[in-house]
């Protein structure tokens, strides 16, 4: 078969997801429509023309407004729900889910209206598609360490439903030790621990090195960073860590990157796997999509596509039991 037919058919599991970035178009405009949001946009088309954005603060500020649609717990229960319909017909059988808690949190809207909405809308997917998944709660690292503080503290009477917790949004002078507090407790509390290390931020080694010594992560988010040093190399790979690598994103910030980071990530033997990022807002770029531009740019084989697939079950934050049933 060809290689779209080899990946189409393989069982899948994603873990690097942010589920505002899985907001389609036509779900917001739904969503606006039923909480009265006023969206300056004649039609779909119009809103998906408007997705243009050069880095990261200018992706953001898109990404930010599109999740002001998000009102009420259906609403909140619609958006992982249609990722997750949408993932399971890609043979996504688990899926690991970002949410910002602090982007509703600021809005007025309540933890509880948050919580309950997701974790109906991973029930219901799994009831519906067969489709296993959990969330993990990111904090917004431009804003302070106390702000980060309050919406833990939110978050532990729900802390069955949050498997792990994450560090997103603007690196820049957000350094991984801002948040050491807040880390230290969330493991205590028993939640495992990811952060992002994007492309290029300043003192980005720096806050690799951080993440891995100080705060103790198993994995890194993007982390593209770390192939610059041997020491970083040697560090990942004597503690095992796992990246969450997003092809298409990459080649949304960085045109012309051709997928070189997952290819140093692949020779150098780390245990990186494939993952989308913010979906709705990179053309509509699936996991199917996202392998086979690795496939094509980055020169991935068909077992080299097995090794980050087996990477990502292992990865994981699921117990042995279900991580034998699902791979
Ligand atoms: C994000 Cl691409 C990216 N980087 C950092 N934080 C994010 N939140 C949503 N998408
Ligand atoms: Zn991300």
């Amino acid at each position: 078969g060809s290689i779209v037919e080899f990946i189409a058919g393989l069982p899948k599991a994603e873990l690097h997801v942010h589920l505002e970035g899985t907001l389609e178009a036509e779900l917001k405009f739904r969503l606006a429509a039923r909480n009265a949001v006023d969206l300056p946009y004649a039609d779909v088309d119009a809103m998906r023309a408007s997705y243009v954005y050069h880095d990261l603060p200018s992706f953001l500020a898109i990404f930010y407004e599109g999740s002001f649609v998000l009102h009420r717990e259906e609403d909140f229960r619609d958006l992982v729900y249609a990722y997750l319909e949408k993932v399971a017909g890609q043979n996504v059988v688990y899926a690991e889910m970002f949410f910002d808690p602090q982007q509703h949190t600021d809005r007025g809207i309540p933890f509880s209206v948050m919580i309950e909405g997701l974790t109906r809308g991973r029930i219901e997917a799994e009831r519906d598609f067969g489709i296993r998944s959990q969330l993990i709660m990111c904090f917004v690292r431009e804003r302070s360490a106390e702000s980060a503080m309050a919406v833990f503290e939110m978050a532990l009477p729900y802390k069955h439903l949050i498997v792990g917790l994450g560090l997103d949004s603007d690196e820049k002078d957000n350094p991984p030790e801002k948040f050491a507090e807040i880390f230290r407790r969330g493991r205590e509390e028993g939640f495992r621990l990811t952060m992002h290390c994007d492309v290029d931020q300043k003192n980005t080694h720096e806050h690799i090195r951080q993440a891995i010594e100080e705060i103790g992560v198993e994995r890194i988010d993007h982390g593209a960073n770390l192939l610059d040093r041997p020491e970083l190399i040697a560090m990942a790979g004597e503690r095992g860590l796992f990246f969450t690598v997003c092809p298409y994103a990459n080649e949304m910030m960085r045109p012309g990157e051709r997928q070189s980071i997952a290819r140093g990530m692949l020779d150098r033997g780390l245990r990186l796997t494939l993952n989308l990022d913010d979906p709705a807002y990179m053309e509509g770029k699936y996991i199917n999509e996202n392998m086979l531009m690795v496939h094509e740019l980055a020169g991935f084989e068909r077992e080299d596509l097995l090794t980050v697939t087996r990477n990502a079950f292992d990865a994981a934050w699921i117990d042995e039991d279900l991580r034998r049933e699902l791979h």
